[in-house]
């Protein structure tokens, strides 16, 4: 019976019909897409901090309008996938408290600081810029909300890529202080761009599952292999020297052969020994600690309203 259910599950996905959250799927796929979903909503929320950091420091009103609309764009993006991951049957208050107690992961980069008005450009231009090339290719994911929620957030994501180019141009066309500012930038935000894709195919632990079920449409490697190709003409624009010195064109693959992430240095950030790394949780432990009073309010305002309505 339940080889009868999976053989038509896998049949469904094989003919790319979505999955929709009341439709039967085994229970590895639907733990799976809560990992994955609840940790990209936990990304996107933390991602608000490195960027928050700057709000009030903002060079010019244009600026800091530009900004607070892309930060508070992404705090919208963690609750569309906090509501898709819901659909899965895991509630709000399990994935925030698995957030906070370090069991589920968050994007690495957002444990690097922010250190000059350049990493803003720097985040909008390669963070968002990476995370597009892969959020592209989960548009055609299996799982209907998720994929829906991908089309949307996709829109979004790339007006602030281009935010971060168009910042970035404006210094590098600038005075030597501020084009040195961009390099700078573009040196210690590249590389950890590169690790927002994940290990190598081989020592991908989800890659296998993820891709015979089509949450992932595209593998870890390949879809850094895009970025990193998109990526080098934009540095050759910007006229910023590239960090990666043994970046090659490669006639043959028609791609660029590009120089050894550092990997200890990945496994360790997403292991909790980054720069940032409990700074940012306590952050988000205090804001919620602080936020729970509105919480209690909306709660008892709709049970009010369900006792008048009864
Ligand atoms: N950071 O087996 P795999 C954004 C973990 S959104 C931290 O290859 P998988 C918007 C992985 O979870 C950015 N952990 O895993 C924005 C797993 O650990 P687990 C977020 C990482 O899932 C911009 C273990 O390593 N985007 O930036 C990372 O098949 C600006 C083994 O890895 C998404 O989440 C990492 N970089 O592939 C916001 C997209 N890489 O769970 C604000 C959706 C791997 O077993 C400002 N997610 N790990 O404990 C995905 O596409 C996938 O989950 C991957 C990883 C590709 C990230």
């Amino acid at each position: 019976m339940e080889i009868d259910q999976e053989q038509k599950f896998q049949n469904k996905i094989d003919t790319e019909e979505k999955i929709e959250p009341k439709d039967w799927m085994p229970d590895a796929y639907r733990k799976n897409l809560i990992r994955q979903i609840s940790q990209h909503a936990h990304s996107e929320v933390i991602g608000m901090q490195p960027e928050g950091n700057w709000i009030s420091r903002a060079p010019s009103l244009r600026r800091k309008a530009i900004l607070l609309a892309k930060v508070q764009d992404e705090g919208g993006h963690g609750l569309y996938l906090y509501s898709t991951a819901e659909t899965l049957g895991i509630t709000r208050e399990e994935m925030i408290n698995a957030l906070q107690d370090g069991s589920a992961k968050y994007a690495s980069i957002f444990n690097y600081p922010t250190q000059t008005w350049a990493d803003v450009g720097a985040i909008g231009w390669l963070v968002d810029g990476a995370a597009i090339v892969n959020q592209i290719s989960l548009q055609r994911t299996s799982y209907g909300p998720y994929s829906r929620s991908m089309v949307r957030i996709c829109k979004e994501e790339s007006f602030h890529q281009r935010q971060g180019y168009e910042l970035m141009l404006a210094l590098s066309r600038g005075s030597e202080a501020q084009k040195e500012m961009a390099q700078d930038s573009l040196n210690r935000f590249y590389w950890p761009a590169l690790m927002m894709f994940g290990p190598h195919d081989t020592e991908s632990a989800h890659s296998a599952s993820s891709m015979k079920w089509k949450i992932k449409r595209e593998t870890n490697d390949d879809l850094r292999q895009k970025f990193i190709d998109q990526t080098a003409p934009q540095i050759e624009f910007l006229g910023l020297s590239h960090p990666d010195k043994n970046l090659k064109w490669n006639e043959k693959r028609s791609h660029y052969d590009c120089g050894e992430i550092n990997w200890d240095e990945f496994w360790r950030v997403i292991n909790g020994d980054g720069h940032c790394n409990r700074q940012r949780v306590q952050h988000h432990i205090n804001a919620h600690e602080e936020g729970a009073w509105v919480r209690e309010a909306l709660v008892s305002y709709q049970q009010k309203k369900k006792t008048k309505a009864a």
